[in-house]
């Protein structure tokens, strides 16, 4: 773990430079990603997809696998597959491809990186239980040289397929040493709907970290609790903001349900917290250690297996959904933007999130500093510059939940660019976590973050 000690903080000299050029992305955070849905049964998957593909800019995505076959593609009640005309959810897949490719243009004026459209079809295979589509892409990812994990989201299987990375495990398990088929399951960092662990079951010793996304059942499945906590945050209007007047691929918007999008808005790398880290809380809510039933116990070398348990403290209530209803304003404004890029005839005629430069940094990496008790810490974001030239609010806050310290920790200047805190002196040994948010004024506002974890010595 890298610590940076913080002396003295020197003042930095800013200026905010009005790019007005598409936004670039830190490529060396940049995370590998493969999602595999089970698009054209329950539609929810549909507006998953439309949201996953405005963010694809922001990963390297190496494969989108379609499970649903042909005969289970009219059978859910309550599908709707807005007119596309198809046979299979690959098919189906194919259509928001296609709806992708006419917003491309557009979308590329506002972010780079958006992958071209015949490169991400490429990408995009099917993966029922008689086509070895999906299982091949996921063994030639994890068998390529680069050493970055591979973040895999399962939206589901529920029209019968066994998931396609579990196959992918199965058939390694067979055919190489179990040494390389321990280095092949090492690869792989999974994010599921998965109540009975069925993407995992008999190689749960061997992920590194598995988060589930679906469950528990506090007052409602987790996965279910997507639609109350965002469908009308900070005024978020689903036929205003997505599947009216936002190009083809906002049309094809189907309902706000979105569970499965649990599964990525965490890796949208915001600068709130890390995903390797789900107790941290980020997008997707917060997460702890999931022991319980033999079947999803963690693995036997102690594996972590994460789930939704986690409650945090928003004025005065403490439950699960502030873990995600905090951000959700924020997300869903992100959301809006990347819509009106679909649409935007030029960089100035949308919103972009500002970019924030703190202690030094204008990565979205979290940032940890070790810190004397007693010691007094400058946390300084006055480079931070939006690339609209829009004016910034800012608010340094302590996240009580993630660190282990729990007294009173003073901010001052926590509506400035440069606060500081007064490490306190009875916290040897624990950690606090402190978030910068920055909010733009523009239309819709939209917001980034920094975390700094300070471990107290
Ligand atoms: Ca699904
Ligand atoms: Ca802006």
């Amino acid at each position: 773990m890298i610590y940076r000690e913080i002396a003295v903080i020197s003042a930095v000299v800013c200026v905010a430079i009005l790019c007005h050029s598409p936004v670039r992305a830190a490529d060396s955070q940049r995370l590998r990603v493969i999602v595999e849905t089970d698009i054209g049964g329950d539609a929810d998957d549909q507006a998953s997809l439309v949201r996953f593909l405005l963010y694809c800019n922001e990963w390297d995505v190496e494969g989108i696998i379609a499970d649903r076959p042909a005969n289970k593609f009219h059978s859910d009640p309550v599908r709707n597959h807005k007119g596309i005309k198809a046979n299979d959810g690959y098919d189906l897949l194919l259509g928001y491809l296609d709806a992708y490719a006419l917003v491309y243009d557009s979308l590329r004026r506002h972010a780079e990186n958006y992958p071209e459209p015949a490169s991400l079809r490429r990408l995009a295979v099917p993966g029922w239980n008689d086509s070895d589509s999906g299982v091949n892409l996921l063994i030639a990812a994890a068998d390529r040289d680069d050493a970055r994990p591979i973040w895999y989201g399962n939206w589901g299987s529920n029209s019968g397929s066994i998931s396609n990375l579990r196959r992918a495990f199965d058939k390694v398990k067979q055919e190489r040493s179990a040494a390389e088929y321990e280095a092949f399951v090492r690869k792989f960092r999974i994010c599921t709907l998965d109540g009975p662990g069925q993407t995992r079951q008999g190689h749960e010793d061997q992920i590194p970290l598995h988060i589930e996304t679906g469950y528990p059942d506090i007052g409602g499945r987790w996965y279910h609790r997507f639609r109350p906590l965002t469908e009308h945050a900070g005024g978020f209007d689903v036929r205003r903001d997505v599947q009216q007047n936002h190009g083809p691929l906002g049309a094809l918007y189907t309902t706000p349900k979105e569970g499965d999008s649990w599964t990525f808005v965490y890796l949208i790398p915001t600068g709130l917290s890390d995903p390797s880290e789900p107790t941290w809380g980020g997008w997707a809510g917060r997460y702890g250690p999931r022991g319980g039933d033999s079947l999803n116990k963690a693995g036997p070398n102690g594996t972590p297996f994460f789930w939704a348990n986690q409650q945090d403290a928003v004025n005065g209530k403490t439950n699960r959904d502030n873990t995600a209803s905090r951000w959700a304003e924020h997300m869903q404004n992100d959301f809006r933007a990347r819509l009106d890029w679909c649409v935007a005839k030029d960089f100035t005629d949308a919103n972009h999130a500002p970019i924030i430069h703190c202690q030094n940094d204008d990565t979205a990496a979290v940032l940890r500093v070790a810190a004397a008790v007693g010691s007094k810490l400058t946390l300084d974001a006055s480079g931070t510059i939006d690339p609209d030239g829009d004016e910034l609010s800012y608010r340094w806050f302590v996240y009580a939940e993630p660190g282990t310290y729990r007294g009173e920790a003073m901010l001052q200047d926590s509506t400035k660019s440069k606060a500081t805190i007064e490490v306190p002196i009875n916290a040897r040994g624990k950690s606090l976590h402190i978030v910068l948010q920055v909010t733009d004024s523009g239309i819709p506002p939209l917001t980034r973050y920094r975390r700094i974890v300070i471990e107290l010595r």
